[in-house]
């Protein structure tokens, strides 16, 4: 609510200064009774806030959520994130996401989750997505675009997700083409695109990133131990999630208003400066065979360009790649 959000930036900005009840209800424009409710929400969702009587509340320490107010305070985006929907648990971002954009949710709704029990990659594959440990979000947006540029947005994606890594940690992730972020060869988060279209124009695109950050071995199921890691596996400490989410909203909205104006071009040769497999012998399993061969790049469309030995180029628009084959 606009309240809270009043309520919690005029309390990061007094900082270690208490602030009355009163200040507070002055601020928000509020009762001193709304105010103590919303105070008792935000240690709800695991604020430290000390009060002191006749000085008022401050700040002791804020949670690694990622609830509404967690990610909107210090966001600096104009669209992006202007509608947060947060969830404690749910079964998937991605359904609810679909639901709102059904019905009609503006451009930038973000759906975000602290767990998923039923999260999903790619033709239905499970996605594992723990309590409290990663960013299991949705968003949506709205382009006035046809629906064959929709795969670009999966590469749009994964530079911003690249780029938001690399701002937050010290780490330097590598894509592989169409949807992994690879990290030291292990995947660190996987980015599933869908869709809501006509036949010549796209309603709305759903993006689904979900992004292993705090998560020790112990957490992932035994079958995706050897390939999966986390931001905090690599870097050797915690991180914050909220922190990484305002990064990579940002970073999404900055390539899309690139793309936007200058189309893909410029999104072309970001993502090809972080693609592991472009020049390199790989195998990729598409639904109707494989072809092995050496990926040549990507074209204009987001499509991988692959030469086999007899010369001959294919394109490849869905596959898994196998790199160094
Ligand atoms: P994908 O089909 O490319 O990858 C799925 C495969 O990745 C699985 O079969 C498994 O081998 C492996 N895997 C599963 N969980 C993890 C994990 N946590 N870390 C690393 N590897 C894993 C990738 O699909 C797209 C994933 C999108 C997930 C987001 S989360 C928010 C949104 N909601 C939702 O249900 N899906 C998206």
């Amino acid at each position: 609510s606009t309240i809270r959000k009043k309520v919690l930036q005029a309390l990061f900005e007094s900082d270690q200064e208490f602030l009355s009840g009163q200040a507070l209800a002055d601020i928000a424009g509020c009762s001193r009774t709304a105010i103590w409710k919303h105070i008792e929400e935000l240690r709800k969702e695991g604020f430290v806030l000390e009060a002191v009587r006749k000085k008022g509340y401050r700040i002791i320490e804020t949670p690694d959520s990622v609830t509404e107010s967690k990610i909107r305070l210090g966001l600096q985006t104009r669209t992006l994130g202007t509608m947060i929907h947060y969830e404690e648990s749910v079964l998937s971002t991605q359904r609810i996401a679909h639901t709102l954009a059904s019905d009609g949710a503006e451009e930038g709704t973000l759906v975000i989750a602290d767990e998923q029990t039923a999260g999903r990659g790619r033709l239905m594959r499970e996605w594992h997505s723990s309590k409290g440990t990663g960013i299991w979000m949705s968003l949506i947006l709205k382009p006035h675009l046809p629906p064959q540029k929709a795969p670009q947005f999966t590469l749009i994606a994964a530079v911003a997700v690249v780029q938001a890594i690399e701002e937050v940690t010290g780490l330097h992730p590598q894509i592989k083409w169409p949807n992994d972020i690879l990290i030291n060869g292990k995947k660190v988060t996987g980015i599933l695109t869908e869709l809501q279209a006509e036949s010549d124009k796209i309603n709305s695109i759903i993006i689904g990133i979900g992004m292993n950050v705090n998560q020790t071995k112990d957490h992932f199921p035994d079958e995706i131990q050897k390939i999966a890691t986390s931001l905090s596996i690599e870097e050797g400490r915690t991180l914050s999630r909220s922190v990484i989410v305002q990064r990579l909203l940002e970073r999404i909205e900055a390539l899309y208003s690139l793309y936007m104006k200058e189309g893909f071009t410029p999104i072309k040769l970001l993502w090809e400066s972080y693609a592991i497999s472009i020049g390199k012998k790989i195998r990729a399993r598409t639904i109707n065979g494989t072809i092995e061969g050496r990926a040549l790049g990507i074209t204009d469309e987001g499509v991988l360009k692959i030469e086999d030995s007899g010369g001959t180029i294919h394109q490849i628009y869905s596959a898994d790649i196998e790199v160094n084959v």
